[in-house]
């Protein structure tokens, strides 16, 4: 024990050089909270910008192959390990030393903390793939550790009169104890969530599309497939520019390594599939339209690719499903359920497990690593995305997520068409205006669309080249515009000669009707 100040004796300053061990531990846990909140806020950022790592990998990249060499000598593969023990001694030792010169009225462990920040801060700027923002988890983290170190040294402040004992005070013991905690957990959360992340990207990276045997081939899309007029739909969708429809508030992630299917319920035999069992099966490429349910009438809600994947049917008839399972109910591992008849699955048409898109693996947006697509149904009653489990079941023993709540159970495609050009409130002269869009009626196809201009008489437009009934079809129509306002309108007949209906109707529970219509002002 010290010799206690006395009451008079003003500065805490003396007063707080008691307790160094104590001192130095705030000094570590503050440290701790600083490294902890930038790994958490890392993870809304980008790996880059984890302090830590930042500062571990500039290190790497900097130092000189002398030292990597001797690293690599002496560690061998541990010398990341070793770099990153090394960096926490170094930080346990210096934080302990700015706990222990933080003064309530000298911040001089503050100024040390900022300063490691400012190193953590150049780290980050110094990453080949980081944006100026990526410094915020830094420099945040900085912020909450130097306030930490500020109210544990002023914990261990006795109030005035008050003879300080040996032991550290009450109030210091639960902060400090509070933000250990903190730091600990968040830390350990931040890294996990961020190793899975990086675990995931090194998956995706080495992911081999599998090899489609030439017969098992989609045909070339023939270059007719496009009208080739500015602003109208491409016939193929970009990855980037399909559009996405789930729940799922984070997207999953979702290995190959982890990744199973477990096929149950009503079947002959139960399988469960792993990554390398799907790989060993003769894959198909296809090119498939897929629509979403929710579409209003002229919506975005469908995209057009070329799928790599694995038919259904075989699946299927490998486990054997009974005679009376009329529905497979699909799972993905985020727990949504999917209600698919098992009659479309193997009626012939090209249903499967697709596991490349546009001869990418599946984007982690559209399931990566493994979805469904099947032609002629809509997405929410066929394309589950990161699909894990399949259940042989009965429509009348089951029900999937949508259907629960009021939408069809079924869910065949209805015929749509929609006008992408002129976009609704371009100018347009008077004069040769094309006018032109898609339409699709998937596994059916589409033999005629029509457009008609103020309520005048139906007008057959021109259909680009068809690719095949699972995908949508392109077309224009010449129009000679008079100034003024006018409504065009379109609407198309599927193959199987029925027109699409003028009724509207709201897209629950089965689909929206109706013909889309744009206004165009024409001066
Ligand atoms: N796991 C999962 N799969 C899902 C959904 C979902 O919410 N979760 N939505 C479905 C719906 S409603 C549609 S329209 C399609 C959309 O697929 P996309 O996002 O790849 O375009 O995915 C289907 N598969
Ligand atoms: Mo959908």
């Amino acid at each position: 024990m010290t010799t206690s100040p006395t009451v008079d004796t003003p500065p805490d300053d003396t007063r707080t050089r008691i307790h160094p061990f104590s001192r130095m531990l705030a000094g570590v846990i503050s440290a701790g909270l600083v490294l902890a909140v930038g790994e958490v806020l890392s993870l809304f950022f980008s790996p880059s910008s984890s302090p830590f790592l930042a500062v571990g990998s500039t290190t790497v990249d900097r130092t000189p192959s002398w030292a990597r060499e001797f690293a690599i000598d002496t560690f061998g593969t541990n010398d990341k390990v070793a770099l990153f023990v090394g960096m926490s001694v170094l930080i346990v030792l210096i934080s302990a030393v700015a706990g222990l010169l933080e003064r309530p009225s000298r911040p001089i462990g503050s100024v040390i903390l900022a300063v490691l920040g400012a190193v953590g801060v150049f780290a980050v700027t110094q990453r080949p793939t980081s944006d100026t923002v990526d410094v915020i988890p830094t420099v945040v983290g900085v912020i909450v550790g130097i306030v930490l170190l500020r109210l544990l040294t002023r914990a261990l402040v006795p109030p005035p009169g008050e003879r300080d004992g040996a032991m550290p005070r009450r109030k210091f013991l639960v902060l400090a104890g509070a933000a250990a905690a903190v730091a600990v957990a968040a830390g350990a959360v931040g890294r996990y969530v961020g190793e899975r992340a990086a675990g995931l990207a090194d998956d995706m990276r080495n992911f081999r599309i599998p090899t489609v045997p030439a017969g098992n081939a989609a045909p070339a899309i023939p270059a007719g497939t496009d009208i080739g007029v500015d602003g109208a739909t491409s016939f193929v969708t970009a990855n980037d520019t399909f559009y996405r429809i789930d729940t799922a508030l984070q997207v999953p992630q979702l290995t190959t390594e982890e990744w199973q299917l477990r096929i149950h319920g009503m079947v002959d035999r139960e399988i469960t599939l792993s990554w390398d069992d799907l790989m060993a099966r003769t894959p198909i490429e296809r090119v498939i339209t897929l629509t979403c349910v929710s579409n209003e009438v002229g919506g975005p809600l469908a995209g057009n690719a070329t799928w790599v994947g694995f038919p259904i049917a075989d699946i299927l008839d490998e486990a054997g499903v009974q005679a009376d399972a009329d529905m497979l109910l699909s799972t993905s591992i985020d727990g949504m359920t999917i209600g698919t008849p098992v009659e479309a699955l193997r009626d012939g048409r090209d249903a499967m497990l697709a596991v490349s898109m546009n001869g990418q693996p599946l984007p982690l947006e559209h399931g990566y690593p493994v979805r469904q697509v099947v032609p002629g149904l809509y997405g929410y009653v066929s394309a589950t995305k990161w699909v894990v489990d399949w259940e042989l079941t009965r429509f009348d023993q089951a029900q999937a997520y949508w259907t629960e709540r009021g939408w069809g159970e079924r869910g065949p495609i209805k015929t749509a068409s929609r006008i992408d050009v002129p976009a609704a409130f371009a100018p347009v002269s008077p004069g040769r205006v094309r006018i032109a869009g898609t339409a699709w009626h998937q596994h059916v196809g589409i033999d005629r669309v029509e457009v008609r201009v103020d309520d005048g008489p139906w007008q057959e437009a021109t259909l680009a080249e068809e690719y095949s009934v699972d995908t949508w079809r392109q077309w224009y129509w010449d129009w000679d515009a008079t100034a003024g306002n006018h409504n065009v309108q379109v609407r198309a007949t599927d193959r199987t000669g029925e027109t699409q209906t003028e009724e509207r109707t709201p897209p629950i529970p089965g689909g929206s009707t109706g013909w889309h219509t744009r206004t165009i002002i024409v001066s």
